[in-house]
């Protein structure tokens, strides 16, 4: 940081994803001394056509942080996206800020995606000012941290990541062990689900006027982009994404874990925590999270199972992947291990489809901007996966629809998790499946048009041949896993005639997406 013997105040830039009180910018400040900016510009809202549902929330979770900051005393610069000298960008923002305000220096934190990190990294070079750059430490690893915990291994296991998290954190750790003998319980997040699956719903928070304002924008502005938004109801201030945490520790965190990965027609939440949104906007502290869940099973209100798979969420896998996407940028997003190169099925957009579990995700995606995790990853992910679907196009459909979405934790998920485009530095194997496992952990085949028992044909469950189709393609690559040297065996044993017929059909759905 260059020193300046400027007078003036700080300028404080705060970013959509940054709407926490005890951010690392303020911390420290004199409110007297301090000029917040937020800016809403074109740039962020369009450099992916975002779901109508998750500008409206950014907008308006923005508006409502910046009232609040406002009445604690502070003062705060904020820039609507129709200010008719608005500048479309975070740095033409911050350049007219600096013109209004004349600061002595800026303080940000490090944004949370490299395209906007690299914007912010010019700063101090085209700007007179000081220019201070904080590290996020909402995070619980910093980036440094996960580089000196990452460097010299081959495999980048998430598991050997947690327990090192784990024992950072003390969570669900006692006398240097974890809590029950064993520090992953996944084995028991696998249940089917039941027939009758009666899970609470979430809040739901009737928009405000302000909110009412950002949606009216949205229609107007957006109209283009994809999904629904007269269903829009997620928490937009911290009380409110309080008052959905409250809700699901109070509700529905006792099942959270059993039925972590299924998946039921038309039932979108299930019991997932639905905190996302809340937790990625700053809204929410996902320490304290864990910390109440670890609470729940002390006070006997929740198994274990249920806690610690949720912790396992956020101190790992959460953590984990935005260690690994800093890691790996810029490379990342470019990664195509698998040489995929089919277009995105149009369904994707449009939920016209016959195959009864994509359509359902298709849906839920369109109407909540959202879909849980096994829905993301083995449904709409294996299906792309399997099909071939260039990574570019899946990274920036998921970047796009969901309103949780930031490339920070969507680009590790998409292309490391779901398509092993970084040719498996983060998943030891595909997260390849046939209709055999969404059966077992749904129950959309029961009414699909195809048959999931069927293997062949124009009516077996597209997702039977296009399996096999996916290893036969990749066996070169994928036989020298030792985790899969068994796939490759059965497949031998099924003899020509019928690797044929599976290849075929596959080649027929194929040329029918
Ligand atoms: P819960 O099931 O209640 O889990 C609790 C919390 O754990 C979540 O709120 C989230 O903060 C964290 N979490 C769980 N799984 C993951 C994960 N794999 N990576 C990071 N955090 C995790 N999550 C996002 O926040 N944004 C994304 O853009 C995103 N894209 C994804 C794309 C794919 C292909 C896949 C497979 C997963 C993706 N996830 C993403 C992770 C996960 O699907 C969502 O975090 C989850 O569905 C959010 O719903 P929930 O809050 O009810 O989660
Ligand atoms: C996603 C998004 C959108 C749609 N619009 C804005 C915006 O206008 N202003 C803003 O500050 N942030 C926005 N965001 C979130 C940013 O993309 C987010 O702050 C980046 O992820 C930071 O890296
Ligand atoms: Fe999906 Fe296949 Fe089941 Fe139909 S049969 S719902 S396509 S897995």
């Amino acid at each position: 940081m260059r020193m300046s013997d400027q007078s003036g105040p700080v300028l404080v830039p705060i970013l959509g994803d940054q709407l926490t009180r005890t951010l690392a910018s303020l911390r420290g400040q004199a409110k007297d001394d301090t000029v917040i900016v937020m800016m809403e510009v074109w740039d962020e809202a369009t450099y992916v056509k975002h779901h109508k549902q998750k500008i409206a929330l950014i907008f308006s979770a923005m508006r409502h942080f910046a009232a609040q900051l406002r009445d604690a005393g502070w003062q705060v610069d904020y820039v609507e996206l129709t200010d008719k000298d608005n500048a479309g960008s975070f740095t033409g923002e911050v350049a007219r800020a600096i013109e209004r305000h004349d600061p002595a220096r800026i303080r940000v934190v490090e944004a949370s995606e490299w395209r906007v990190q690299q914007a912010i990294e010019e700063w101090p070079g085209k700007f007179a000012c000081d220019v201070e750059i904080l590290s996020d430490d909402r995070f619980l690893c910093s980036v440094a941290q996960f580089r000196d915990w990452a460097d010299g291994r081959d495999h980048l296991t998430m598991e050997h990541f947690y327990r090192e998290m784990r024992k950072q954190t003390g969570l669900l750790i006692s006398s240097g062990k974890p809590v029950g003998g064993q520090w992953n319980l996944d084995k028991q997040n696998r249940e089917s689900p039941g027939d009758e699956m009666d899970a609470p719903p979430r809040p739901l928070f009737e928009p405000d006027a302000l909110t009412k304002d950002v949606i009216a924008l949205v229609e107007d502005k957006f109209a283009d982009h994809f999904g629904a938004l007269d269903t829009f109801g997620w928490p937009v201030t911290r009380d409110q994404a309080e008052r959905a945490a409250d809700a699901f520790f109070a509700e529905r965190i006792e099942h959270f874990g059993p039925y972590q990965d299924a998946m039921v027609h038309g039932s979108d939440d299930l019991f997932h925590s639905m905190l996302s949104t809340s937790i990625n906007l700053g809204l929410l502290d996902p320490l304290e999270l864990c910390e109440r869940a670890q609470r729940a099973y002390e006070e006997g209100r929740a198994p274990l199972n249920s806690v610690e798979g949720f912790i396992r969420q956020i101190i790992g896998w959460r953590e984990y992947v935005r260690g690994f996407y800093w890691y790996c940028m810029p490379d990342l997003a470019e990664a195509n291990a698998l040489e995929a190169t089919r277009d995105l099925p149009e369904f994707y957009w449009t939920g016209e489809t016959d195959m009864r579990c994509l359509a359902d995700c298709v849906r839920s995606t369109h109407d909540n901007a959202h879909a849980h995790h096994i829905q993301r990853l083995m449904v709409l992910g294996n299906f792309a996966l399997l099909a071939g679907v260039e990574p570019k196009q899946v990274q920036e459909w998921y970047l796009a629809v969901y309103a949780d979405a930031y490339e920070w934790v969507e680009l590790p998920n998409v292309a490391a998790m779901v398509l092993y485009a970084d040719g498996g530095r983060l998943a030891t194997k595909p997260y390849a499946a046939s209709g055999n496992y969404i059966n077992k952990m749904s129950d959309y085949c029961r009414d699909c048009r195809y048959s999931v028992s069927k293997k062949t044909g124009e009516d077996a469950c597209p997702f039977n041949p296009l399996y096999w189709h996916f290893m036969d393609r990749h066996r070169e690559r994928l036989s020298k896993n030792h985790r899969i040297g068994r796939i490759y065996a059965n497949w031998d044993r099924m003899g020509e005639e019928k690797q044929r017929d599976y290849l075929e059909s596959a080649e027929a759905v194929l040329k029918n997406l």
